[in-house]
């Protein structure tokens, strides 16, 4: 019998608490239900700060829920179903480990309710840019495809009785893989490591197994598409059995996709080689979206993609919101939201590709980073620091620490664009890339950079 029909028919009559009701939690509940299962659901805000529309489906189904309090006796259930965002450390739900009930999570339910063929990437920095082009090459090479996952729409949705010839191009996180089991894509990418979520994952080493997760179900037929530059990424390749594909942008792998010169091409085992494009035909900037081409021509490459589509698509794309995103020009000054630069790395790649000349509006919730690689990135490319959020002073110790002093704190995000505006010379640059997370002042990241966008916006009124 098929994975999906099988997994559905062990579901029914089975009591599952659905923990979180954000977006992954919802989209599980609703196919948990529809597969049959006695569903409940848990969620730590109560009743009035929750979507109204789904407390409705809920009483419509009968679906018994726990919000702003936990279930006292959790052995009354036989599995839970964790949101990306809920660690699976909080003391109920290891209560419910030790009693030995099942915990798993959106991603891996969404594995096991349909037959569909997973590509799964992983990595630091880069995930949304590399699957949203790699979801383009897809659907320019005519396969049925629905591009999900930590890019913002929970992978069940789409994959809960999905047909074998359905490609599910998934971004996924290290919250979402921490929860697999039998999660097995065809396609699997690393494209990178550096700190991030250590507040979640408490130690580099915890971070970088959980990363690992995306190929420990992989086997000889499956590829893992890695980047062979980044050799803490690299290291992660030695559990897997996947036939292991590089890209790089310094090395000519045996098999994989790499630069020669400024062009990019990809080989495959047999050594033949494709070009794809030159790099200075791409519309998307920095050596950090030269890698992200490189891993997402290899991996729909290594997905039966012929090299032709792969280019085309690549020439064509034009990037994604919120990432290095050019958002207009205001009496000679550029402005930039990156605010998808939620990390120190993430920030130090936006900074390294404009160059120099930047007004740098960071700061919000740091997640307990050390800031002292963003503060080193500072001498000749950024001219002033403009910090807001929680962990501004965190952010501005490092930066003084390095001897960097044209610091200005700023209440919120119109001032901050204000401050900008009125130190920003001709030719320079205002980058928003917080190198923090959003959530101690906005709910997302995107509301985040459409704030910012709308503060540039009323500039150019
Ligand atoms: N909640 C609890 N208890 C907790 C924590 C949360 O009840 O201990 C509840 C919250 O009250 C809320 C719900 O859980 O109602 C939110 O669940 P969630 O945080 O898992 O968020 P979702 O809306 O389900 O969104 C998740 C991902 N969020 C996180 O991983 C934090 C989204 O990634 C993803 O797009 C979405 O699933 C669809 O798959 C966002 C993200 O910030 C973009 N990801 C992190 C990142 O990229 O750095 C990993």
């Amino acid at each position: 019998m098929e994975r999906g029909n099988k997994y559905k028919q062990q579901l029914k009559g089975k009591k599952v608490l659905v923990i979180g009701l954000g977006k992954s939690g919802k989209a599980a509940a609703r196919a948990l239900n529809e597969a049959g299962a006695a569903v409940y659901v848990q969620d730590s805000k109560t009743q009035d700060k929750l979507d109204t529309q789904f407390i409705q489906y809920m009483q419509n189904e009968g679906i018994v829920s726990y919000l702003g309090c936990v279930p006292e006796d959790m052995t009354a259930f036989d599995m839970l179903v964790l949101s990306p965002g809920v660690p699976p450390t909080l003391d109920y739900i290891e209560k419910a480990r030790r009693a030995g009930i099942e915990i798993t999570g959106e991603l891996e339910l969404a594995y096991r309710l349909g037959e569909g063929q997973f590509i799964a990437i992983t990595g630091t920095n880069g995930k949304t840019t590399t699957t949203t082009l790699v979801g383009e090459i897809f659907k320019a090479s005519g396969r049925e495809t629905a591009v999900v996952g930590n890019i913002g729409s929970p992978v069940v949705a789409e994959a809960a009785g999905s047909p074998k010839d359905k490609w599910l191009v998934t971004e996924v996180s290290s919250f979402q893989l921490e929860t697999t089991e039998s999660f097995r894509p065809v396609v699997s990418a690393i494209l990178n490591l550096t700190p991030d979520h250590l507040n979640r994952h408490g130690t580099m080493e915890a971070y970088g197994a959980a990363k690992a997760r995306v190929a420990a179900n992989q086997t000889a037929d499956d590829f893992l598409i890695i980047n062979l530059d980044d050799p803490q990424a690299y290291a992660l390749a030695k559990d897997t059995a996947a036939t292991v594909i590089p890209f790089s942008r310094k090395t000519v792998p045996a098999a994989g996709a790499y630069l020669d010169g400024s062009v990019i091409k990809l080989k495959d085992l047999d050594g033949t080689e494709h070009s794809i494009c030159d790099r200075s035909e791409l519309r998307i900037i920095g050596d950090h979206n030269v890698e992200n081409v490189l891993a997402a021509a290899a991996i729909a490459f290594f997905a039966g993609i012929d090299p032709e589509v792969i280019s085309a698509a690549v020439r064509e794309f034009p990037g994604v919101e919120h990432r290095i995103e050019f958002c207009g020009n205001v009496d000679g000054v550029d402005y930039y939201n990156d605010s998808k630069g939620t990390n120190v790395d993430a920030a130090v790649i936006a900074l390294k590709a404009l160059k120099d000349g930047v007004i740098l509006i960071a700061g919000g919730d740091g997640k307990s980073q050390d800031f002292t690689d963003l503060a080193k990135h500072f001498d000749g490319c950024v001219k002033a620091l403009i910090l807001l959020g929680r962990d501004a002073p965190v952010i501005e110790e490092a930066a003084k620490r390095t001897g960097f002093t044209d610091i200005y704190n700023c209440k919120d995000m119109p001032e901050c664009v204000r401050k900008a505006a009125e130190i920003a010379g001709t030719g320079d640059k205002v980058l928003l890339s917080p190198a923090c997370a959003s959530w101690d002042m906005y709910d997302n990241f995107e509301q985040r950079g459409r704030h910012f966008k709308q503060c540039v916006k009323e500039m150019l009124k």
